[in-house]
């Protein structure tokens, strides 16, 4: 059981929330002597940086960009003398890759894993109204034993660099909030939802996990403010009459009160909107309310300009803006769980949300994209530290789905992102990863990972673990593309017709497929790289998904340009993008408006 609460903080009549975002201080550590140097004391310099942000693109300098290893935050934050008392937190929204948080010069807590929140639990170390400092050491090395994979090499001149076995420039930093809360020492810690719709009534079962012994009370209000359900006791149902259901694209959000209560006092109270949804695969269908939905959207990244992979609320809005635009209804949280803002926007705006651990890079390459499409094999799972990096890997699901399970929009979690499948090895580690899931998962949502192009139906060992069969596909790109793309169309049905073939009767998605494509070119006739070229792409690669009913779902990579590593085969980053980089559509983003505006939520029914 993870020991710190995972819920959002918010400050309600019981709780406090103060925002640490702004600029801190900021320094390398490029010969690691920060500790022997007393930095967790106050880091020298004067140099400051915006927190949320990652530190890689602010600078001028090459060795700034690419640094690899330890670097260090500060801060300064004030401790009102009311608080006195209380449970006092740093939250940290995530610290990528790892972190060493020092409060007062005392290491407080160290957390592993760049993508899901953490707390340091500070309230012996702090000062009563007045100034703490807080001091954070980061890592962004990259290794086996940890996830994303990848490795740190060392070059000749003694500078370290990052080898990610996986296509995102490794962006790392403070890239979320920072929050000070002051929390009652009896408080909600923890809860669980499920729903049941009978009719038009609905019943909501909960659990809730407080650290004390007093009642607790739940209250549902509907979005006027309407109490509709109320409850005693930790564990329960909710009665809702003529319930308003969590719709695609047409979201109806209630608002969970729960309380702890000592008699007529109160002792915390903790608030969240949740909405009203079942989410359930049944043959070849992928059911929300009961009802059959095709899932159209994309692969994401958390990237834009000048702040990386930082949570940046002005392109959040942006790319829900053009998700609705284009007549999307979903996204894959490729390739890590994003901030946690999206997840309530995709709530508000009734977007499905298909949610990714971090485990991506374990396809043992450093041109996974390219060399899956050759049939190498890797053996992955195979290595001494497996155990290590397996430890890593169901931590991150424990805290990501404890982060995430009370979102309406998360209908599915992808546990992993194109692991090497064709080796017997991998089969005991699958195992784990997907029954952790499910028993961590109240309502037992659908389970899927997203295969590689060499894990196909007669070379893949694990797509039985899948509840959805999610496939990374790039016929006609990686494969055969350009003039032999008729060929990458028979190759496609090919393995389209093993895998019918096989009667699995589970829904199959495309989490991935696309074309890399210049908003600058223009060819006629086509040649790979213009938008001529992707438009051809997806033709072909919709008329196949339409040939096939098991077909359930087509999310395309990627939404928008993103940045990757140098290389000869990326041009200033990846552009399969249907947006550029600054959200700007490429001609394909019409086609797509077509298409996805003209089929029916239930297409294929
Ligand atoms: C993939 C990966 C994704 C890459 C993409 C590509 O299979 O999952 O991270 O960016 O291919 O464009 O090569």
């Amino acid at each position: 059981m993870l020991e710190h609460s995972m819920l959002y903080p918010k400050t309600t009549l019981t709780r406090r929330r103060i925002s640490m975002d702004g600029m801190w201080k900021f320094c390398l550590d490029e010969k690691a002597v920060g500790e022997k140097e007393g930095w967790m004391d106050g880091i020298p310099g004067e140099e400051m940086i915006p927190v949320p942000a990652s530190f890689q693109d602010f600078y001028t300098e090459k060795d700034i960009r690419e640094y690899t290893g330890d670097f260090w935050y500060e801060t300064d934050f004030f401790v009102p003398g009311e608080w006195e008392g209380r449970e006092i937190l740093l939250r940290f929204g995530a610290a990528t890759h790892r972190a060493g948080v020092y409060v007062n010069g005392i290491l407080i807590t160290e957390h592993e894993g760049g993508f899901l929140p953490f707390s340091a639990d500070v309230t012996t170390v702090v000062r009563y109204d007045s100034y703490n400092k807080v001091v954070v050491k980061v890592n962004n090395e990259l290794n086996c034993t940890n996830i994303p994979c990848g490795e740190t090499i060392t070059l000749p001149n003694g500078k370290k660099m990052s080898k990610p076995y996986f296509d995102f420039f490794n962006y790392a930093g403070l890239q979320r909030s920072v929050y000070l809360l002051a929390l009652p020492r009896e408080s909600v810690v923890d809860f669980d939802l499920d729903y049941a719709i009978h009719g038009k009534n609905a019943e909501v079962s909960y659990q809730v996990r407080t650290n004390g012994e007093h009642a607790v009370q739940l209250e549902l209000l509907d979005a006027e403010g309407n109490c509709v359900a109320q409850k005693d006791g930790k564990e329960g149902v909710l009665y809702v009459e003529n319930a308003h259901l969590w719709q695609v694209r047409n979201a109806y959000l209630y608002r969970l009160r729960i309380r702890i209560m000592d008699g007529e006092e109160l002792i915390d109270e903790y608030e969240q909107e949740i909405g009203i949804r079942t989410v359930k695969v049944e043959g070849t269908d992928i059911l929300l309310n009961g009802e059959p939905v095709y899932l159209r959207g994309f692969g994401k990244h958390e990237d834009s300009d000048i702040v990386g992979r930082g949570f940046n609320i002005g392109i959040m809005k942006r790319d829900f803006e053009l998700m609705k635009w284009i007549g999307a209804n979903s996204f894959r949280t490729s390739h890590y769980p994003y901030s946690e803002e999206i997840y309530q926007m995709a709530d508000r705006e009734g977007f499905l949300i298909i949610d990714e651990v971090p485990a991506v890079g374990m396809f043992q390459s450093l041109m996974n994209f390219m060399e899956a499409s050759t049939g190498k094999q890797t053996a992955f799972f195979e290595k001494e530290t497996t155990p290590v990096l397996l430890k890593a890997h169901l931590r991150a699901i424990e805290e990501m789905i404890a982060r995430d399970k009370n979102h309406p929009s998360v209908v599915a979690w992808s546990l992993l992102n194109e692991p090497e499948t064709t080796n017997e090895a991998a089969v005991p580690y699958f195992k784990e990863v997907f029954d952790l899931a499910n028993k961590l998962d109240m309502q037992k949502r659908p389970r899927t990972f997203a295969l590689i192009m060499n894990s196909l139906p007669d070379t893949c060992k694990c797509y039985q673990f899948s509840d959805i069969i999610a496939l990374n596909r790039y016929y006609g790109w990686y494969m055969k593309g350009g003039y032999e793309i008729s060929v990458a169309e028979e190759l496609f049905r090919k393995e389209m017709n093993a895998w019918k073939e096989k009667k699995l009767n589970k829904p199959f998605i495309f989490t991935e497929y696309g074309a890399d494509t210049l908003a600058s070119e223009h060819k006629l006739p086509s040649v790979m790289w213009s938008q001529e070229y992707q438009d051809e792409y997806l033709k072909m690669t919709h008329e196949v998904f339409d040939s096939y009913d098991f077909i359930k779902g087509e999310q395309i990579w990627n939404f928008a340009d993103f940045q990757t590593t140098e290389g000869i085969m990326r041009v200033n980053g990846n552009k399969k993008g249907v947006f550029t980089r600054q959200r700007q559509p490429k001609d394909i983003a019409y086609k797509l408006k077509e298409r996805w505006e003209n089929l029916p939520l239930d297409y294929k029914k």
